[in-house]
């Protein structure tokens, strides 16, 4: 179940229909369930401008629902044939300001070292300029990109750091709970990791650039890992733990 996706929301949305934490799964009843419809203009426009070579799907649901692909499961559709979040209910129907109908694929970098003068972990996290919250800099699959290649492209694009990706550095792939997720569409993503020697880290000097405002190491603490965006902190936690079986912290 998501959290953030029925509790916070940007500030152009309008208000989510509240929702009980009890009555967030589809399969419990909700009978007075009433969504509030949106769709940002931003979205519909992009379309209307740029039709299938943009970054958002067409308003008619009907001419792509037979190509939804997602990471989770298979997906639901509901009775005007939109994909049904997976994670539940969240008080809004419609696109928001995701551009695709069902899942919107990301690629997330977590670049971590061992600070050699305090010995902690430390990340390499970014300021979202949309919320100003610290977040891992990730960003959007571009069409026909492989998810990997989009992790070390968008690091470089937020941070100015040059590091390469492969597949066996993925750690997770599936949903992420975004506050811009509606009932249809959502957030999903793939992560990978990369450790670096505290020398290597030195080497990489970061700058923030296009979303980000703000760019720096911080030592991974539970005051850190609480303030990240989305599902950031589940994901740092997937490699803490496989930083500590492979004995590196
Ligand atoms: C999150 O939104 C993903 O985990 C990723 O960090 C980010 C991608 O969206 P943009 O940064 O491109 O807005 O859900």
């Amino acid at each position: 179940m998501h959290i953030k996706a029925v509790t916070e929301k940007p500030a152009q949305y309008p208000e989510r229909f509240p929702l009980d934490p009890t009555k967030v799964e589809w399969n419990t009843q909700c009978i007075d369930y009433k969504p509030t419809e949106y769709t940002s203009d931003i979205v519909i426009n992009q379309y209307n401008v740029h039709g299938d070579k943009g970054w958002a799907d067409p308003q008619d649901v009907s001419k792509v629902a037979n190509k939804i692909t997602s990471f989770i499961s298979e997906i639901q559709f509901d009775s005007f044939q939109r994909p049904v979040n997976p994670m539940g209910r969240t008080g809004i129907c419609g696109r928001g300001l995701l551009g695709k109908w069902g899942p919107n694929f990301a690629g997330d970098p977590i670049v971590t070292r061992v600070n050699a003068l305090s010995q902690k972990v430390e990340l390499v996290v970014i300021k979202r300029g949309d919320c100003l919250q610290w977040a891992l800099p990730g960003g959007m699959v571009d069409k026909g990109e492989d998810p990997v290649d989009a992790i070390a492209r968008e690091l470089k694009e937020e941070t100015h750091a040059d590091l390469n990706f492969k597949a066996k550095d993925i750690l997770y792939q599936g949903y992420v709970d975004d506050r811009r997720n509606t009932d249809n569409a959502w957030m999903e993503t793939t992560v990978a990791h990369k450790h670096l020697s505290y020398e290597e880290s030195l080497a990489v000097k970061l700058k923030a650039d296009d979303d980000a405002v703000d760019v720096k190491w911080q030592e991974v603490d539970e005051k850190l890992l609480n303030s990240l965006y989305a599902s950031h902190k589940k994901f740092v936690e997937i490699a803490l733990t496989k930083l500590k079986l492979e004995n590196k912290v």
